[in-house]
């Protein structure tokens, strides 16, 4: 038992251990949710230069979601995403967001969306229904096409909650821009596109099937958007 556990400090110490990272990642983890607001991921470098983003936002608290989308942007253009490869629309609620994802994702122009906003908490039952549905809607909307939907919506208690995860460098919008280049890449390589075919995991085998026939053919020019 004693020598179990000397062997398993003697990992945690050393240096090439793949846990040794994983101990600073769990502690700045901690702290980052002590403030409340901080990015808690960190990402690789991503080369988002061939991925077609959808953004959709809502006009409901107007000046804390555009600055989500600026966030996200950042964190596109970061990724090497070019500004052409971005197309962006607008519906009026968080409510509504699914069932314009759900239209992007279906076009066959984008290779990833994200849907942003942000629920703040009234006096009524309304965030509880609205939260729930949007969230699952989202879900669902990667889930029925295959099309990854980030989501993008912040749901708070306050709008001091609200500012602190959406200014300066909590902007929780760059780290959705950059989990929407991961997750279209990930895509990619899954179903085969440019993957290699040795070795184990995405993409080494043969181009997956969807299984979802999507009811909209991919567009044949390059076009991004509607
Ligand atoms: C009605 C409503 C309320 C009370 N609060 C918000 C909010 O905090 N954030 C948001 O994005 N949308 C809100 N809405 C609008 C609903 O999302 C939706 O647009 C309407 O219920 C119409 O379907």
């Amino acid at each position: 038992m004693i020598q179990r556990f000397g062997l398993l400090v003697a990992l945690l110490a050393s240096p090439v251990c793949s846990f040794a990272p994983q101990l600073t990642t769990v502690h700045s983890r901690s702290s980052a949710l002590e403030m409340g607001a901080e990015s808690e991921v960190s990402f690789s470098t991503l080369d988002g230069s061939a991925v077609r983003v959808g953004i959709i936002r809502t006009r409901w608290n107007d000046a804390d979601v555009t600055r989500l989308v600026e966030g996200a942007r950042k964190g596109l253009t970061e990724c090497k995403v070019t500004d052409e490869n971005i197309f962006e629309t607008e519906v009026p609620g968080a409510f509504e967001l699914p069932y314009a994802a759900k239209l992007l994702a279906m076009s066959g122009t984008v290779d990833v969306v994200i849907c942003a906003g942000v629920l703040v908490k009234g006096d009524t039952m309304h965030f509880e229904y609205i939260a729930d549905a949007v969230s699952k809607g989202i879900m669902n909307v990667g889930m029925s096409t295959n099309v990854p939907c980030i989501f993008g919506v912040l749901t708070c208690l306050t709008d001091d909650q609200v500012k602190a995860r959406s200014t300066g460098d909590s902007n929780h919008g760059v780290d959705w821009g950059k989990t929407a280049v991961e997750m279209a890449l990930l895509k990619n390589e899954a179903m085969g596109v440019g993957g290699k075919m040795s070795g184990m995991g995405f993409g080494q085998s043969a181009p997956l099937k969807s299984g979802v026939e999507n009811p909209m053919p991919p567009a044949k020019e390059k076009k991004v958007g509607f």
